[in-house]
C-alpha cells in the first residue's frame, strides 16, 4: 500500500551567511568528540539517554524499516556480567585470534583485554541490527541495507550523546552473540556494537591522534 503524501512543513530557509556559520559551529563542536576509555562513576539521567535514542531513531533506513534496536542498561549487575563476558572474548582475541597485523594496528592505542570501563560507565547501550522483521504471526519481513541503516543511526546516536555533553566508547567485543542473551533480544537481531556512555573521568587520558585534513578525505570533480 502506498503512503499518503503530505506537504513538507519543515523546509529550512537559512541565508548563506547563517549556513556558513552553522556549518562551522557544528564542525567546531563535533571535532571535540573523543573516544574515551576512562569514565567517571557519575550517573546520567535516563531521560537524556532516551532523547538521544529518539534522535538516533530519526535516521534514514532502507524502505523505512528502521532495522535497529537500542538495548540499554544502567544496572551494575548487568554491566558486571557484560564485562566478564566481553573480557573472556577479548582475552581470546588478544592472545589467540587477532592477526599480528591487527595487533600492530592496535599497538599505538594501547588497548588490551581489560575492560574496566564496562563497569564504571553509568550506561551501556547495545545497538542491535534486525536482519529481518517479524510480524505478529511469525512471518518474516525482509530488511534492506540493514547494516548501513544501523551504522547511520549509530552515528547520529554518538553525535547526539556528544551534543548532550556525554562521552562514548564504541566497543566491539568479538564475537558479541552473548549480548543477545544478556539483553534478552530475539534471534533475528545481531549485536552491532556496544556504546559505553557516561562522563569522561577527570584524569582520563586520550591518545594524541589527529583526523585527516579535507584534501585527504575528499575530492571534488
Ligand atoms: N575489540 C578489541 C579490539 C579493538 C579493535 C579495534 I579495530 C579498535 O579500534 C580498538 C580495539 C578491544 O576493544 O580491545
Amino acid at each position: 500500500m502506498k503512503h499518503k503524501l503530505v506537504p513538507i512543513s519543515n523546509i529550512r530557509n537559512f541565508d548563506n551567511k547563517t549556513m556558513e556559520l552553522r556549518s562551522k559551529q557544528f564542525y567546531e563542536d563535533i571535532k571535540q568528540r573523543r573516544t574515551v576509555r576512562d569514565f567517571a562513576e557519575k550517573s546520567v539521567s535516563k531521560s537524556i539517554i532516551n532523547n538521544c535514542i529518539l534522535s538516533a531513531g530519526t535516521a534514514p533506513s532502507g524502505a523505512n524499516m528502521q532495522p535497529w534496536h537500542f538495548a540499554i542498561s544502567g544496572r551494575s549487575d548487568i554491566r558486571k556480567t557484560i564485562r566478564e563476558n566481553a573480557e573472556k572474548e577479548e582475552k581470546e582475541f588478544y592472545e589467540r585470534k587477532a592477526s599480528r597485523e591487527w595487533l600492530k594496528a592496535l599497538e599505538p592505542l594501547g588497548t588490551n583485554y581489560s575492560k574496566p570501563f564496562l563497569e564504571t560507565a553509568p550506561y551501556l547501550i547495545c545497538i542491535f541490527v534486525k536482519n529481518y522483521g517479524l510480524l505478529t504471526d511469525g512471518s518474516r519481513v525482509k530488511h534492506y541495507y540493514a547494516t548501513e541503516s544501523v551504522g547511520i543511526a549509530t552515528g547520529i546516536l554518538i553525535t547526539a550523546l556528544h551534543n548532550a555533553g556525554l562521552a562514548t566508547l564504541t566497543h566491539t567485543p568479538s564475537p558479541m552473540k552473548f549480548l543477545n542473551k544478556i539483553f534478552k533480544r530475539p534471534d533475528n537481531e545481531r549485536p552491532f556494537l556496544l556504546l559505553v556512555t557516561g562522563f569522561a573521568d577527570k584524569g582520563a587520558k586520550i591518545p594524541d591522534i589527529e583526523k585527516f585534513p579535507l584534501e585527504k578525505i575528499s575530492t571534488t570533480i
